[in-house]
């Protein structure tokens, strides 16, 4: 009996990207994870990098082949600047990188999988660091917009999905505050402007997508980790970091892309302690009137908080922390080998928060999932990975999703991270989160239990 159903043609979809899956294998440039492994690899779990990755770039008909066993209908990853592009200044197309993307977007339609296509997951060209400092300058700006112009004409006649950026907050978080990702800056206030930057990048996308692709069908969104921040408790210092927060993590892209301009509360507080972006009157009315078509929500676990505990003159250069310090709940459930609180209720607030603050926009969830250590551990007899604990997870998850939908939020697809086990940012291998299994020693894929589990959920929309 189906108990938890979805809307009719909700889509059941998998999540990867461009640099954790293709490998590098003629590749042009490096981006910053390349170069970052190139330079310091103990960085990297076991010292493995992006260079083989999962081998998409040899193997994708393979995976996708897969893929479509596990019931994805359709596949989210992105295309690698550094791959496509020869010259960033001109944008001039990589011959190779051309034939690549037309190729996998071609065997993507021969096995019925709807491409989603993001223009930016993490990989800024190392290159546009070194000359320009990445996203703190305008410049680069300008040149992810003709890049992005050149895949909506390569790629436009088959496409109908786009998404500007993947998560732009772990781009200001990871290379910029909190030194998880290089070049490890930490600046608040160069972050504060990189998270403008990307705004205004990803408006400027939007206008040019609307000039370009212009079929009913197609559509351009941007990705966004949008972890609601709870209030450890209801004293009003702790009250007051979690609307904070909120504001600082979640409405710092949400309004500016949905809404078309930034939160009051948030450019009072960032003046008022002398930090607020370099904006012109023209950037800001480009924001203004090119909001995104959707959203990509990516979920994993919540964002609790509770009142600072450092004063804020203690911090120079200014951070965000002087408004709100992380909090773990006791008694929280957790998954223990990626250090994350699980929560599946959050589904519901953030579909609730969508439909109420944001116009009841078309979202979809565009990763959600459960990495897990050692699943060598959970092989059986005919060498299947026994995954219970990620059915689990996606059946809590879903469940608090449906009942966001049943209440009208406008949710049309759930995308699980991830399609195969992947290459991840710093924790390389160590985490799986696929459908299905890669040895990453011999490259053999194989569908987990949960592979057979997602396309049983797909044919009958709902488990
Ligand atoms: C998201 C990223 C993904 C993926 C995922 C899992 O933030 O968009 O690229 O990596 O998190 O996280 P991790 O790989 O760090 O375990």
């Amino acid at each position: 009996m189906t108990m938890v159903e979805f809307p009719e043609g909700f889509v059941w979809g998998a999540a990867t990207s461009g640099p954790q899956t293709e490998g590098n294998f003629h590749k042009q440039h490096q981006n910053v994870f390349d170069y970052w492994f190139a330079t310091e690899p103990e960085q990297f779990d076991a010292g493995v990098g992006p260079d083989t990755a999962s081998n998409f770039y040899n193997d994708y008909d393979h995976d996708l082949a897969l893929m479509a066993q596990a019931g994805v209908q359709g596949l989210r990853t992105s295309i690698q600047w550094t791959r496509l592009i020869d010259d960033f200044e001109t944008a001039s197309l990589n011959a190779d990188g051309v034939a690549f993307y037309n190729h996998v977007i071609d065997s993507m339609l021969a096995h019925h999988i709807t491409p989603y296509i993001n223009l930016h997951h993490f990989d800024l060209p190392v290159a546009l660091y070194d000359k320009y400092h990445g996203w703190e300058s305008k410049h680069v700006v300008e040149l992810f917009v003709k890049f992005a112009e050149q895949c909506f004409k390569l790629f436009g006649d088959r496409v109908d999905h786009w998404y500007t950026f993947n998560e732009p907050k772990v781009v200001v978080d990871g290379q910029y505050l909190y030194g998880w990702h290089y070049p490890q800056v930490i600046n608040g206030p160069k972050a504060v402007q990189v998270a403008y930057n990307m705004n205004l990048a990803s408006a400027k996308t939007v206008a040019r997508f609307h000039e370009l692709c212009v079929r009913p069908e197609q559509q351009i969104g941007i990705i966004l980790n949008l972890t609601p921040a709870y209030a450890a408790s209801d004293d009003p210092a702790d009250l007051a970091a979690a609307e904070f927060a909120e504001l600082w993590s979640n409405n710092l892209f949400l309004d500016p892309a949905v809404l078309g301009h930034f939160p009051e509360k948030l450019v009072e507080r960032l003046t008022m302690d002398g930090v607020l972006w370099d904006a012109t009157p023209t950037e800001l009315a480009i924001i203004a009137a090119n909001p995104v078509d959707c959203l990509g929500v990516n979920y994993y676990h919540p964002f609790r908080v509770q009142r600072p505990d450092i004063s804020p003159k203690s911090l120079q250069p200014w951070m965000p922390d002087i408004y709100f310090k992380e909090y773990d709940m006791p008694g929280r459930m957790m998954n223990v080998d990626r250090g994350w609180e699980i929560y599946p209720q959050a589904m519901t607030d953030i579909a609730r928060n969508i439909q109420k603050n944001y116009g009841n926009i078309p979202w979809m969830i565009s990763e959600n999932g459960m990495g897990v250590a050692g699943e060598e551990r959970f092989l059986d007899k005919q060498g299947v990975v026994q995954d219970d604990y990620r059915i689990d997870f996606m059946k809590e998850h879903l469940t608090a999703l449906a009942k966001g939908i049943a209440a009208g939020s406008n949710c049309q697809g759930y995308f699980v991270w991830s399609g195969i086990d992947c290459w991840s940012w710093n924790h390389a291998y160590h985490n799986r989160y696929g459908l299905i299994r890669n040895d990453i020693h011999t490259q053999t894929k194989t569908l987990k239990k949960s592979a057979k589990w997602f396309a049983e959920l797909g044919e009958r929309n709902g488990f």
